[in-house]
């Protein structure tokens, strides 16, 4: 009899035998899978999580699309839960571990090694329990959507996602892969292939949901965080229903967090300056310039037009729309 693992990967290599495939940005293909661009590295462990995730109604979900504030959104949530345990600077979990550390990806932490043990720890966490993903809203697990926990999404100007990710993924590529231009990369995100892409589906995917059910989806978009976070914050912890007292208000609770979240804030913490997370990627690449309006730095004028053109196309009708420049 096949053992669970090597069964496991005759069922792996036969799905991808089965799906159409794009070569990747920094994983060798990206294949489409369930409507959306899949890397080859995660499809197995979008797979397991699909199949194997049971929600619970106290669950919080940081959904993204990558390149779009996730770092920033899983940081900022964490501590707006967790307030009340870590209430003092000095001992705050963020000091010394990534915000991926913290809020893993469920996308990820499914593997077809040791799914059990994987299953009774996530049973096991202490409440309520905060994860990540860059699934598509339609590919979730079906005990997420059905459960009441609660998903907030953030997503960016599509101008500074594909710059973040373009600069990202020739960071963290694969040796045996060459560098993509940014005219190919550009070329390729029109055409939606991308890790988790079409990005228009992605954002639109969450963003139709927040509108049929906004106490489950709540819809962010990074230049908006950037313009006023303390409004962001607070909006975020009412969301959750744990808004902030006016005691806690008066104590500068919001500022305490605003301030530890920042970018200039983590980047400079010893804990994101070296080592790695997730799947070997090095922390020191999620934190950039954090800026909006840093394409126009990359920039061509044909580029341009090319991808307000593709982003006219692909959003108009939806009521959603963004700033690209600060
Ligand atoms: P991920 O998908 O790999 O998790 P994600 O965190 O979504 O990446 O996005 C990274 C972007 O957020 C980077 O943008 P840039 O390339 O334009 O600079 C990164 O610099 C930015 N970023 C990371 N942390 C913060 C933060 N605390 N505040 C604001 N922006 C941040």
């Amino acid at each position: 009899m096949a053992s669970t693992e090597g069964l496991q990967a005759y069922e792996e290599e036969n799905l991808l035998l089965s799906l159409p495939k794009e070569r990747g940005w920094a994983s060798r293909y990206l294949y489409l899978f369930q409507h959306f661009w899949c890397p080859s590295t995660h499809i197995q462990g979008v797979n397991d999580f699909q199949k194997n995730f049971q929600a619970k109604p106290s669950d919080v979900l940081v959904a993204s699309f990558p390149k779009s504030g996730t770092t920033w959104l899983k940081a900022l949530t964490f501590s707006i839960i967790n307030r009340k345990r870590f209430s003092s600077s000095e001992n705050h979990p963020l000091l010394t571990s990534n915000p991926h550390e913290l809020v893993p990806f469920l996308d990820f932490i499914f593997h077809a090694d040791n799914l059990q043990q994987k299953l009774s720890h996530l049973s096991n966490m202490s409440e309520p329990r905060v994860f990540g993903t860059h699934v598509p809203f339609p590919s979730l697990s079906s005990s997420i959507k059905d459960s009441n926990c609660k998903i907030i999404y953030i997503c960016r100007n599509p101008f500074d996602t594909f710059v973040s990710s373009w600069t990202f993924f020739n960071k963290i590529k694969q040796d045996s892969l060459h560098e993509v231009t940014i005219e190919e990369a550009l070329e390729k995100y029109c055409k939606g292939i991308i890790g988790f892409g079409p990005t228009w589906e992605h954002m639109l995917g969450y963003w139709k949901e927040s509108m049929a059910t906004p106490n489950k989806v709540l819809f962010l978009k990074y230049e908006d965080l950037k313009e006023d976070i303390n409004f962001y914050v607070r909006r975020v912890a009412e969301f959750l229903e744990c808004p902030f007292t006016e005691e806690e208000e008066s104590d500068g609770v919001i500022e305490n967090i605003i301030k530890l979240c920042s970018f200039e804030k983590m980047k400079d913490l010893e804990v994101n300056k070296s080592g790695t997370v997730g799947r070997n990627v090095e922390k020191k690449y999620l934190f950039r310039k954090g800026e909006v309006g840093d394409w126009v730095n990359y920039f061509s004028p044909a580029m341009t037009e090319k991808l307000s053109k593709t982003m006219e196309e692909k959003l108009s009708g939806s009521g959603l729309s963004f700033k690209t420049c600060s």
